[in-house]
């Protein structure tokens, strides 16, 4: 079984990953919060991100990472730059040191949160964050990029939208993903045998997708569940009109108008 670091473990999308991966991976899991329910093949080291020397101790001696440690929403610059910003540095600066090649990179579908839900982005699109907490992600991309060209890293960034047992709202059903569809990627993201840089969007089979998948599906996702299953449930408890109309006419849904000084109608133009 390989030996996997899994960063923010304590968190959401943590919890459904070391489900999923039971048996599958040896899972040291890292946190600032400690995890004290681990299984037979987990292990638990508490790290700071933002202290180099503590992520280099949770590194140390794994074959892969999954990076989802930070702050997972929007936050004031102090805990965007220490949680996401310099906690991403210091995993890819932990993991050139002690040779760990394969990361799989939580980034997050708020780091091209500002393209309008009519436009249709693939993998290919330029950056469009739409809080800091997006500009974080889209930071981490790039410093992906910059370790995989000049150190030979190979990381997988998800653009993740929603990872949740179902669908909760209008928006959602455009960009949930299933615990067992993350899980799929995640491993294509650490086992897949050619993997440099990938962008990839975290989504299952979504009738109403704003992105195209298709380097994803390259890859050989094959997500299993389908937010259309949940739609009628969906609708029938949630309008698509949430009463900001900006917010509903962007991806990244209220990140977009959060703090936004910008007249709704100039906003529109944008
Ligand atoms: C994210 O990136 C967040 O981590 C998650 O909590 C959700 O807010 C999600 O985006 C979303 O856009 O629904």
């Amino acid at each position: 079984m390989k030996k996997i670091l899994m960063t923010g473990a304590a968190g959401v999308v943590g919890t459904f990953l070391r489900n999923e991966f039971r048996g599958r991976y040896h899972l040291r899991l890292s946190d600032m919060t400690a995890i004290d329910d681990c299984g037979p093949d987990e292990e638990f080291v508490e790290a700071d991100l933002s202290n180099l020397e503590a992520t280099q101790n949770a590194v140390a001696g794994v074959e892969g990472i999954i990076h989802l440690g930070g702050n997972s929403v929007e936050g004031d610059w102090g805990t965007i730059l220490n949680a996401n910003i310099i906690g991403a540095y210091n995993l890819f600066e932990a993991a050139r040191i002690d040779g760990v090649k394969r990361i799989v990179f939580a980034s997050s579908n708020h780091a091209v949160g500002f393209y309008k839900r009519d436009t249709t982005i693939d993998h290919t699109a330029a950056i469009r964050p739409d809080t800091r907490y997006g500009l974080s992600k889209a930071f981490g991309e790039s410093l992906a990029s910059l370790y995989a060209d000049k150190y030979g890293a190979e990381v997988m960034n998800i653009r993740i939208g929603n990872v949740a047992e179902k669908p909760i709202d209008v928006r959602r059903l455009s960009i949930w993903i299933s615990p067992r569809d993350i899980a799929q990627l995640v491993s294509i993201g650490l086992e897949y045998f050619d993997i440099k840089y990938e962008i990839v969007y975290g989504m299952s089979d979504n009738k109403r997708a704003w992105w195209d998948n298709s380097n994803a599906l390259r890859l050989g996702y094959a997500p299993q569940d389908r937010s259309e299953d949940y739609a009628a449930e969906v609708l029938a408890e949630h309008s698509a009109d949430t009463g900001d109309a900006v917010a509903d006419a962007h991806q990244g849904g209220d990140f977009v108008t959060a703090e936004s000084i910008i007249h709704p109608a100039k906003m529109d133009e944008h």
